[in-house]
């Protein structure tokens, strides 16, 4: 393919980058960090978005490469945020299963200076379906590295709920497609309650994705989400415009 070989030509180029997509704090509006989304910043096809090259990179295998990547680069603009903000990137379930993935994310975190709790790992329930004994021992060995693992898309997956009781989550990204039917589907606000209420009381972080409607951010706040993200609060940026952001009320 084409567009695998221009992936390994391109990294080492720089032409993939994190764009940045803020999280606020609940109903405060206070930018609390971001979401890293990378980008594909192709010579010939222009600006080229994750759902067009991870798949290509997921089955050649080079999703090791840009998994790597994209934790170098979170890791690098941590250290030039302020410490109370902290930084999410998406793993791939192959990146995920990889025999090294704990080992580098260990090196990388020994060569940085950042506090490790400042770095969130987003996974989706596809990571989990597979083989439980392992993505156990390696959820539980982030968390001794003091990470913190978030259960992305919450909601869409097929057992939700026992993948809760069962992994170490410190947070939950509740998906944007219940947020999106927040006062047009009869069903939506009770599911969204009954999420942040179950979540709060596992102790979870809990955060609404997709937020596009102040009366959306309204009612979450209201409902207990600790925290909102969605284009009404910022759409994905690069760095240097996402950070001059300033917070805004909800
Ligand atoms: O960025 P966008 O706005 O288009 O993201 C589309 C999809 O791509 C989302 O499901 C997101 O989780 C995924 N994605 C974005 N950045 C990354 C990344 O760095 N690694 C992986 N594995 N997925 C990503
Ligand atoms: O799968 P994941 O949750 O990582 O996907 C993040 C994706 O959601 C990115 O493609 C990002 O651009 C997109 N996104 C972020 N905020 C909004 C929003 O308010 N509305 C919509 N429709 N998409 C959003
Ligand atoms: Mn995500
Ligand atoms: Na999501």
């Amino acid at each position: 393919r084409a567009l695998e070989a221009d992936i390994e030509r391109g990294l080492p180029r720089g032409e993939f980058l994190l764009y940045l997509q803020p999280r606020v704090a609940a109903p405060s509006g206070t930018i609390s960090g971001y979401e890293a989304l990378l980008r594909w910043n192709h010579p010939v096809r222009g600006m080229i978005q994750p759902g067009d090259f991870i798949p290509v990179a997921e089955v050649s295998g080079k999703i090791i490469a840009l998994g790597q990547f994209v934790l170098e680069e979170a890791c690098r603009l941590l250290q030039g945020l302020e410490e109370r903000l902290h930084v999410s990137v998406n793993v791939s379930p192959v990146q995920f299963r990889h025999p090294d993935f704990v080992r580098d994310i260990q090196d990388l975190l020994r060569r940085s200076t950042i506090d490790p709790s400042r770095l969130e790992l987003e996974i989706t329930e596809s990571v989990l379906i597979e083989d439980d004994d392992h993505a156990t021992a390696v959820l539980d060995q982030l968390k001794t590295l003091g990470l913190r693992i978030a259960l992305d898309d919450f909601g869409t997956g097929y057992s939700s709920l026992s993948y809760l009781s069962r992994y170490p989550f410190d947070v939950i990204k509740i998906d944007r497609s219940f947020v999106d039917a927040l006062g047009r589907e009869d069903n939506a606000t009770a599911i969204v309650r009954s999420i942040i209420d179950l979540g709060t009381a596992l102790g979870l972080h809990i955060v609404a994705e997709g937020v596009e409607t102040l009366d959306q951010a309204r009612y979450l706040a209201d409902a207990g989400c600790d925290e909102l993200q969605g284009y009404l609060l910022g759409r994905p940026a690069a760095p240097e415009l996402a950070i001059r952001q300033i917070d805004r009320d909800v």
